[in-house]
């Protein structure tokens, strides 16, 4: 597997964005974060560090990190999903790149000149017709077709065809309905326009939330019999990125103790078995954070 190496944001203007790289990881929402209105609350933040300090490279390193010699950068947050899916496609795929913490940094003018919608995963790749690119999705079909990855991406029409469905059908229907359920115990901002980002009843929004919650089951067993369809994964005997895409965003139903069907936690453990260290480390912070924020919930 190609190095992967994590430092935090870019040294943007704004002054919380120029410390040392080591220092900003351990201390990353501290002053960046708060005029943001998708900035993640403070339990988050909190967590984030925590898992910043444990998970990336001690001090000295994270300094010296440099982005490796392909010169592709991936900025990312960690307690993401959407995030974890490329980190684990990277590993997986072996390529070599760098990992920029993006925490507290998603909102700075800097990152925003380079991405006004503000979001992670975020890549920089030579050749780029805007330097950046973001959606997870997207980063993978590019990665996987610059790459030659047909392992992970088919290149027969019909075969890319099933993963690109299934991807858009997790983005369009499964990932609304997991956001709509977890976000809230997560702490993480609600997308403008739901009912848990206005000012309504908490009721109403507990209803929306539960609502949310029952509407998985549907569309997760659309994944089980149309897209496997008795194969181990969409993508056949190998988990393609629609596989990894979709194992990633399941992760995220342990935060409400979503009962998922046997499949399901079988289809899961069968992925990690597969991709060894390339899912479980950058899952393993999916999985630190949830773990915090139960933990704060039961205190
Ligand atoms: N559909 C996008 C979702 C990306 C997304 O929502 N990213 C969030 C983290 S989960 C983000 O970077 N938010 C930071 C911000 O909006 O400032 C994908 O799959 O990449």
């Amino acid at each position: 597997m190609a190095k992967t190496t994590t430092k935090s944001a870019k040294k943007p203007a704004a002054k919380a964005a120029t410390k040392p790289a080591a220092k900003a990881a351990t201390k990353p929402a501290a002053k960046a974060s708060k005029a943001s209105a998708n900035s993640a609350p403070k339990a988050a933040a909190k967590s984030a560090a925590k898992t910043s300090a444990k998970q990336s490279a001690p001090k000295a390193k994270a300094k010296s990190a440099k982005a490796g010699k392909s010169g592709l950068t991936l900025s990312m947050l960690k307690p993401s999903v959407n995030n974890m899916s490329v980190r684990v496609f990277a590993r997986a795929a072996g390529l070599d790149h760098s990992e920029i913490d993006a925490w507290g940094h998603t909102r700075t003018p800097e990152y925003m000149a380079r991405n006004p919608a503000h979001l992670t995963p975020m890549i920089e790749d030579k050749g780029l017709p805007r330097g950046v690119l973001w959606e997870s999705c997207a980063i993978m079909q590019y990665l996987a077709n610059k790459h030659r990855l047909e392992k992970f991406y088919p290149k027969a029409p019909a075969k890319r065809a099933m993963v690109d469905s299934a991807m858009f059908y997790l983005i369009g229907t499964l990932y609304p309905y997991v956001a709509r359920a977890t976000y809230p115990a997560l702490n993480f901002p609600q997308y403008a326009g739901e009912v848990g980002h206005s000012d309504a009843h908490p009721d109403r929004k507990s209803e929306a939330q539960k609502a949310a919650a029952a509407a998985i089951a549907e569309p997760l067993e659309v994944f089980h019999s149309f897209f496997r369809n008795g194969k181990p994964f969409i993508g056949g005997k190998n988990p393609s990125i629609a596989d990894i895409r979709l194992a990633a965003t399941l992760e995220f139903l342990a935060v409400i103790d979503y009962a998922l069907p046997q499949w399901a936690k079988d289809y899961m453990a069968a992925i990690e078995k597969k991709l060894g260290k390339a899912y479980a480390e950058p899952a393993g912070d999916v999985r630190g954070y949830i773990a915090y924020v139960k933990s704060q919930a039961e205190a």
